[in-house]
């Protein structure tokens, strides 16, 4: 018989995945959850509290490797089995010059997005972190950190209270026991919390207060059950007192962000909709008669940074399509390349 629905749901199991099991494994299947990965294997968690490392074969292609969140339906051999499909992803693109996304973690519930009121704070850089939310489903909430060295709190709070696709704003110190309290609304048993932000916005401050002093020896191991205490193993993903699962990212400088048209529609679909209403299809919102865009931020229902940020993140998805068709040209060129060199070597052997 499969595992206690209740275990299972306190860690983060969901109908949705429930669903996508066959009846042989409804009856005998034991999923388990990615706590942590590297590039070689990942480490799980299942609904008994036991933790173990699965390594994954060097033949795993890019798509089928689990993420942190992930479920997995592990394999009788050892081996990582079965990856069920995921509810959410968070995924950004790789630093560097290829155009490659890279998925960061699977199955979040909520984005705590973290930003400094001393002069971090940037209502155009948290839209891009709202635009990759929604892309993957993921809900967000906009954590507002040192008011104490804040000009005006405040207003910074009320500049982006109405942001389509924020689903919350929480200023509070992360040094201060009360953080916990003020976040506690997200923070239910089962839901899972990624945590992003600028390096140095109070991330791991906020991450020590939220789990408590036992958060690197207990990691996800039951309560009441000394299995797998002191040890030093490290994990992404955290479970917190109350019960939500915490993920710690690292700090990032910039959010590249990979292909994300329906994110950026709903981050902005206010601007999509007045879009619609401009006299030319073709309307660039600049000067031309008729733009029903350029009237919203003339008659200040529309802020005009936010008109600048939507041109610059489309622009941004303009050039990664341009790229990734680019690269894909230059792909089948090489195939065909290759095809060419392979007939010509057969054609060579057929007449010697
Ligand atoms: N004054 C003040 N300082 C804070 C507040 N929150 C965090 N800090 C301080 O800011 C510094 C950076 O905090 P961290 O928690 O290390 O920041 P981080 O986001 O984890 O940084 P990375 O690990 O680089 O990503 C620490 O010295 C904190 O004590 C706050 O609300 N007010
Ligand atoms: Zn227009």
């Amino acid at each position: 018989m499969m595992h206690d629905q209740n275990a299972l749901a306190r860690m983060g199991w969901h109908n949705d995945f429930l669903s996508q099991l066959d009846l042989n494994e409804l009856e005998t299947a034991r999923p388990a959850r990615v706590i942590d990965s590297d590039g070689r294997g990942v480490r799980v968690l299942d609904a008994t509290g036991e933790e173990r490392r699965i390594e994954l074969p060097s033949s795993t292609a890019p798509a089928n490797r689990p993420l942190v969140g992930d479920w997995l339906i592990p394999g009788r051999d050892g081996g990582p089995g079965r990856l069920l499909e995921r509810r959410t992803y968070l995924a950004r693109r790789a630093a560097g010059t290829a155009e490659r996304v890279q998925p960061m973690a699977a199955n979040v519930d909520i984005l705590f997005v973290v930003m400094g009121l001393d002069g971090d704070f940037n209502p155009s850089r948290l839209e891009r972190y709202l635009v990759m939310a929604r892309e993957g489903g993921v809900e967000a909430v906009a954590v507002l950190t040192k008011p104490d060295l804040a000009e005006d709190a405040g207003g910074a709070r009320r500049s982006i209270e109405a942001l389509p696709g924020l689903e919350g704003v929480v200023v509070l110190d992360p040094r201060h026991d009360d953080a916990a309290a003020a976040l506690s609304a997200w923070l239910a048993a089962g839901v899972t919390v990624a945590v992003m932000g600028s390096s140095g916005v109070g991330k791991s401050t906020l991450l020590n207060r939220l789990a408590g002093r036992e958060m690197e020896t207990t990691g996800g191991v039951r309560k009441g059950d000394g299995k797998g205490r002191h040890t030093t193993t490290h994990r992404a993903l955290h479970v917190l007192p109350g019960g939500a699962w915490l993920l710690d990212t690292p700090g990032m400088r910039e959010l590249r962000l990979g292909e994300a048209a329906e994110g950026l529609s709903a981050v902005f679909e206010d601007i999509e909709r007045l879009a619609g209403q401009c006299r030319f299809r073709d309307c660039a919102h600049h000067h031309e008669p008729g733009c029903a865009v350029r009237a919203a931020v003339d008659d200040g229902r529309l802020d005009p940074r936010r008109l600048r940020n939507w041109q610059k993140l489309l622009r941004e998805q303009q050039r990664l399509a341009e790229t990734q068709a680019e690269q894909r040209e230059r792909h089948r060129d090489f195939h065909r390349y290759a095809r060419k060199v392979q007939r010509a070597k057969q054609e060579q052997t057929g007449r010697s």
